[in-house]
């Protein structure tokens, strides 16, 4: 039988500027998902890129005094140059530049309008560059785009609409039988709310904005942004002239996006897709937002963290873990480096780092530093570690990183205990003790090598370490990552320096005062 398709994105991120925590939090979560798919023998497709176009991508460049090409190009390699350093394993990344988006966004356009949903009109209402986002006058927030609060500009002119409101009963009966298809559920209530309650035909096409994609009947205008970015999701599979993949994975089991897009993926896409006559996605999963003192971060509000001097300083794994574990997927978070620290040395030093280094010195110390045969039988944490394994299965199907992280911590907590409790030190005294202290300490070795694997979505060079420091593992090759298969006999432990030194105090950056929320939330 051939392996399971699994198809999940990102969104694709606006290059007015260069990435944020908040970009980075999305593509992880998707990086972590992709991961344990794969380590359960799906055939992943992993998505992410850029949304290279429109009236807010024109301003920046003109701001720099580059044509838009040019000031595309230097910010996508900063997008990329992050997902390299942070390890993000997607199989393709789209840019709305690509001559194969290009064309078959004209396409699909044509489609849309030889369909009979796509008509000539005139608008006239506001517009919110930053959020590239139409507001009618009602919608507005004391005069201000109620989404990110800037102001918001006048626009009157001729464009094309797309027929969303002929859709709104299909789009009710879809969420009606498919509960799952939007979360959270209180984001699922809400969107259904907004479509049950009042949906509007849509502008989708500027005449005002050069920078896009050209309205294929039409050369004054161009295709509305976010119009032609949604589409992304089926253009970089091919769609529709060169179908293979397309074939293959769509529809997409995923769509990971953050709270503030949900109307574009919920009512929006949905509807375009069923005037194609195509597939919905199984998923939409909306995150929440990373706050500083309670404000989203973002460029343009100028709060914005860069990651690269994270990872400088305390390491891609720590970052990624903290990202994950801080926060429940789906709800806000508070930025702090007083709390990243906090969870490096207790979760990652003192609890996983120290199980790894006082095994590893007992290996040396008690068998000359080859770990003891083990026995299944006799290993006393192997029912705890499939346990775990399949509450890692469920939180996980579910999105949800951080209770995954908690039971994988409760394991981690347990063996730490275990060792406690077993006091090798005390076995290690006496010969009729020996048999035992072989199976506490084989069990052990076992138990961190099913640990390395569980952790490996989250934190793909601890895996590799961790297999490295227990001599599982030479130096180029992948790591092991099935599931509580035994360590031969006769394995050599290499322990090499603690995985997560102590962190004594908060790093000392310029401005860092005005980023550090004085509490939680
Ligand atoms: O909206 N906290 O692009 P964008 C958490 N191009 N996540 C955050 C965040 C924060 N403070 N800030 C941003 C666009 N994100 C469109 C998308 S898709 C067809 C087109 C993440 O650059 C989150 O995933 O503004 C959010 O939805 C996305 O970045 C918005 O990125």
């Amino acid at each position: 039988m051939g392996k399971q398709s699994f198809y999940l994105t990102t969104p694709i991120y606006y290059v007015n500027d260069i990435p944020h925590i908040g970009h980075s939090y999305t593509t992880i979560a998707a990086d972590v998902l992709a991961r344990y798919r794969r380590l359960q023998q799906c055939d992943v497709f992993f998505l992410t890129g850029t949304d290279e176009h429109g009236q807010k991508i024109q301003k920046a460049a003109e701001v720099c005094s580059k044509t838009p090409h040019d000031f595309v190009n230097t910010v996508v390699d900063k997008f990329k140059d992050l997902w390299k350093h942070l390890n993000i394993s997607n199989d393709d990344f789209i840019r709305t530049t690509d001559e194969r988006h290009v064309r078959r966004v004209k396409n699909i356009f044509r489609k849309l309008f030889e369909n009979g949903d796509i008509y000539p009109g005139e608008y006239e209402g506001r517009y919110c560059v930053p959020c590239e986002t139409f507001w009618t006058e009602t919608q507005l927030d004391e005069g201000r785009c109620p989404e990110c609060k800037r102001s918001v500009e006048k626009v009157k002119e001729k464009n094309y609409f797309f027929k969303l409101s002929k859709y709104q009963t299909q789009l009710i009966e879809h969420y009606n039988k498919h509960p799952e298809f939007v979360q959270p559920e209180s984001r699922r209530n809400e969107i259904l709310q907004r479509i049950t309650s009042h949906i509007e035909d849509i502008s989708i096409s500027r005449s005002a904005v050069t920078w896009g994609i050209q309205v294929p009947m039409d050369t004054t205008h161009t295709i509305y942004v976010w119009i032609d970015a949604l589409l992304n999701y089926i253009t970089a599979l091919g769609y529709d002239d060169d179908m293979e993949l397309f074939q293959k994975y769509w529809p997409a089991n995923v769509h990971i996006i953050g709270k503030e897009i949900l109307w574009f993926h919920g009512a929006i896409w949905p509807a375009i897709l069923l005037s194609l006559n195509i597939a919905l996605p199984l998923k939409i999963f909306t995150h929440g937002w990373w706050t500083i003192e309670g404000q989203k971060i973002s460029k343009s509000l100028g709060n914005a963290i860069d990651p690269l001097n994270i990872i400088q300083l305390y390491g891609t794994d720590a970052y990624r873990y903290f990202l994950l574990r801080e926060v429940p997927f789906g709800l806000d978070g508070n930025f702090s480096y007083s709390a990243l620290i906090t969870r490096i040395n207790s979760d990652l030093g003192n609890d996983l780092g120290n199980l790894l280094q006082r095994t590893l010195t007992m290996i040396e110390k008690y068998f000359d530093a080859v770990i003891p045969e083990y026995s299944e039988e006799d290993d006393e944490l192997k029912e705890a570690s499939q346990l775990t394994q399949s509450k890692i299965n469920h939180e996980l199907e579910n999105l949800q990183f951080s209770k995954a992280l908690e039971v994988i911590w409760e394991f981690i907590g347990n063996a730490n205990k275990f060792i406690e409790q077993k006091k090798p030190w005390t076995l290690a005294k006496t010969s009729e003790d020996r048999p035992q202290l072989k199976n506490v300490i084989s069990s052990l070795a076992k138990a961190i090598k099913d640990i390395s694997i569980f952790i490996s979505p989250f934190m793909p060079d601890t895996c590799i370490e961790i297999q490295k420091q227990l001599g599982i593992l030479e130096n180029n090759e992948s790591p092991c990552l099935e599931y509580h298969q035994s360590i031969k006999n006769g394995i050599i432990v290499k322990k090499g320096n603690p995985l997560f030194p102590r962190i004594e105090k908060e790093p000392d950056i310029p401005g860092k005062e005005t980023i550090i929320p004085s509490k939680k939330q």
